[in-house]
């Protein structure tokens, strides 16, 4: 599929603009964004037989008026309802988008009832990193962990390296842009956190090509921000070092940003791996990540730029036999130290999870170690561990999951409160017929976006709000079908791959499908450490690597015992015996074979419940999509089963007590 094929509506079909198209709508004239507005009602008013008009000073009557007024922060919006006709006022164009799209939402709804309501993100920034590559990664192909196709803003060119480019036809990028507003996401950096030679020049050379980016997210007020290279100045510039500390270096950056912010207005700043990974650092010249990142900081800060410096980092080079290295410690180890000394422009990215966007992981304790720092809570919507966009997998649940955790006692604050400095998030999206590969992974971009601006919103409520506008104009029963499949379907991932908060078990590489020892005697530090007796990762104060001690109280005496750990994360604080009796009255062993044999029956309960409705869809590709997805979870799910349940059978010896087949 190229760039100009026609994509997918995902959730705004025609059909989700009737309740605002059939009436009349009066939008005032104003920025960029008002004029977006403006083009917005124009459409839904022909496509539905209503009309739309423009105005200066007084509104004309209508049944909704979008107006311009002060008072209101900058992406805020207030709705009056009264007489069945809605006036939605902002202070900017974006205010009035953000709210043109809640009617959108609500659709009748919106015009019922009267009173006044206003709207308000929770937090300014709300990003998406997309790790697009603009050359081929002779491994990681055209997007690092893409499931979705390729690159929506570059074009691979003939694969030759060097010949990928910022693509001639962003009109996708226009859409995509479009779909973020929708729910509310306001900046994206395009190029991978893992910059390689070609990406990098995107700040020098291909400054003009990253500009009509800018300029075709800007009608959707969608920022642009650009993942930099540490070693830019050595790379780029022909410096002999990018120490932070360097004259030279310092005024290299400078200047970069200067170059940046001339083209680009309204840039965002960059997004930083550092010493991560492979990725060059500070480190090399004896700095510290708050040296590195507050260089960069200085350098964008006269320009109101943003630096998102992030805290995944980690040793990847550690020997399997080394049992004092932690890799769960490692952002805490290198971060809290450093907790009060980043500038204020700066944001400190924390994976949610102290491992790696694991089905299921404890919360970041760096979350609630920065007091004094701006800090972003960093999820998945790619889903690299959660099924790949093949399975059917909604993670709404386990985000809202994390952003509820409250850390309790001194702290006692959720983190979602705690992310000052917003959400960002991998993007799973690429130049695929329904963006996102499997039509069912856009509810995972939907329900981050919405959570971006509502953290206390229901995961299953914005399922629901998905369905009813993706689905508009078909049935309720196939509505409850499609939500009964998603509602608990990440639970149901983790029930037949990994137990027990163990994590990884996965194919080294690809990461995908099940290979219980894959990473076991690697350099990567994930490790299950199963053996004849037992199974687990002793993460306790007193006989272990310590990492349950980095959390507040009362959670670090939670997890450190084995009384009070809670059974789905016991495995990635404790190395139990297969025979150890969860909180749940059933044995680890057992309970590793009923989840994975369960989990099995459940993909094909869904399927079967997919099927009993699929035939009246009027989406035929999307059905064809969503089908043969289906075959291949399930081909998967239960190879998952086969390999856990056979592996910990020949560990263990031990048999299922229900007798069921295992190899
Ligand atoms: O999950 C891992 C991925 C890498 C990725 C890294 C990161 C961009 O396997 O592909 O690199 O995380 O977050 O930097």
């Amino acid at each position: 599929m190229t760039a100009t094929a026609a994509a997918h509506p995902a959730w705004l079909p025609t059909a989700a603009f009737a309740p605002l198209g059939r009436r009349a709508i009066a939008v005032v004239q104003g920025d960029a964004q008002t004029e977006t507005v403006a083009a917005e009602a124009a459409a839904a008013t022909t496509a539905h037989g209503g009309s739309a008009v423009r105005f200066t000073g007084e509104a004309p009557r209508a049944d909704i008026v979008f107006a311009l007024e002060g008072g209101l922060g900058d992406e805020a919006f207030r709705v009056r309802r009264a007489d069945g006709s809605v006036t939605v006022a902002a202070s900017s164009g974006r205010g009035l988008l953000y709210g043109f799209f809640h009617l959108v939402r609500l659709g009748e709804a919106a015009f019922e009832g009267s009173g006044e309501e206003t709207h308000e993100p929770s937090r300014a920034i709300r990003i998406l990193n997309h790790w697009d590559n603009m050359d081929l990664h002779p491994v990681m192909g055209a997007v690092e962990r893409g499931y979705a196709g390729a690159s929506i803003f570059f074009s691979v060119g003939d694969g030759l390296p060097g010949s990928g480019h910022v693509r001639d036809d962003l009109s996708r990028v226009g859409a995509y842009a479009r779909l973020l507003a929708s729910i509310g996401i306001n900046a994206v950096s395009v190029n991978n956190v893992n910059v390689h030679h070609r990406e990098a020049r995107l700040l020098t050379d291909d400054l003009e090509h990253a500009a009509r980016i800018a300029a075709a997210l800007r009608p959707y007020g969608v920022r642009l921000h650009l993942a930099v290279s540490w070693a830019a100045p050595v790379m780029l510039g022909g410096l002999a070092t990018s120490d932070p500390f360097d004259a030279d270096v310092k005024a290299w950056w400078a200047e970069a940003a200067d170059r940046v912010w001339a083209a680009i207005p309204d840039f965002g700043g960059f997004v930083v791996k550092a010493d991560s990974e492979g990725q060059p650092g500070p480190f090399a010249y004896g700095r510290d990540h708050a040296d590195g990142a507050n260089m960069l900081a200085e350098a964008v800060a006269p320009h109101g730029g943003i630096i998102h410096w992030r805290a995944f980092v980690y040793n990847h080079t550690q020997d399997w036999r080394d049992r004092s290295t932690d890799r769960a410690r490692a952002a805490f180890d290198h971060f809290a130290p450093l907790d009060g000394r980043f500038r204020d422009n700066v944001i400190v990215q924390v994976k949610f999870g102290p491992m790696d966007f694991q089905v299921r992981e404890p919360i970041s304790p760096v979350l609630a170690a920065m007091p004094n720092t701006r800090v972003a809570l960093e999820l998945q919507v790619t889903q690299e561990y959660t099924g790949q966009q093949k399975h059917a997998v909604y993670l709404g649940p386990q985000w809202t999951e994390v952003m509820r955790f409250d850390f309790g006692g001194d702290s006692g604050q959720t983190v979602a409160a705690l992310a000052q400095g917003g959400f960002a998030a991998v993007a799973n999206v690429g130049d695929d017929e329904f963006w996102t590969g499997h039509p069912f992974a856009q509810a995972n971009l939907y329900a981050y976006g919405r959570l971006t601006w509502n953290p206390d919103a229901s995961a299953t409520d914005l399922l629901d709000e998905w369905i009813g506008q993706t689905f508009a104009g078909e049935d309720a029963t196939t509505a409850a079908a499609i939500h009964d499949i998603l509602a608990d379907s990440w639970r149901t991932y983790e029930k037949y791959t990994t137990p027990l908060g163990v994590g990884f078990m996965v194919r080294p590489g690809h990461h995908y499908g099940p290979d219980v020892d894959g990473y076991e005697y690697t350099p990567w530090g994930t490790y299950h450490f199963a053996d004849r007796d037992g199974i687990g990762v002793d993460r306790t104060v007193a006989t272990g690597t310590g990492f349950a001690g980095l959390y507040p109280s009362p959670w670090r005496e939670t997890y450190e015992s084995l009384e009070t750990v809670p059974d789905e994360l016991i495995l990635f604080f404790h190395h139990v015996p297969y025979a150890h009796v969860l909180h749940s009255g059933t044995t680890v062993i057992q309970h590793i074979y009923d989840t994975h044999f369960e989990g099995v029956e459940r993909v094909q309960r869904d399927i079967e419940a997919w099927n009993a409705v699929s035939g009246s869809l009027r989406d035929r590709d999307l059905v064809a999509g969503v089908d043969e997805r289906f075959a291949e979870q399930l081909r998967s799910a239960i190879e998952w089963r086969d390999q856990v349940n056979t592996y910990f059978l020949r560990k263990s010896g031990v048999a299922d007590a229900r007798g069921r087949r295992i190899y």
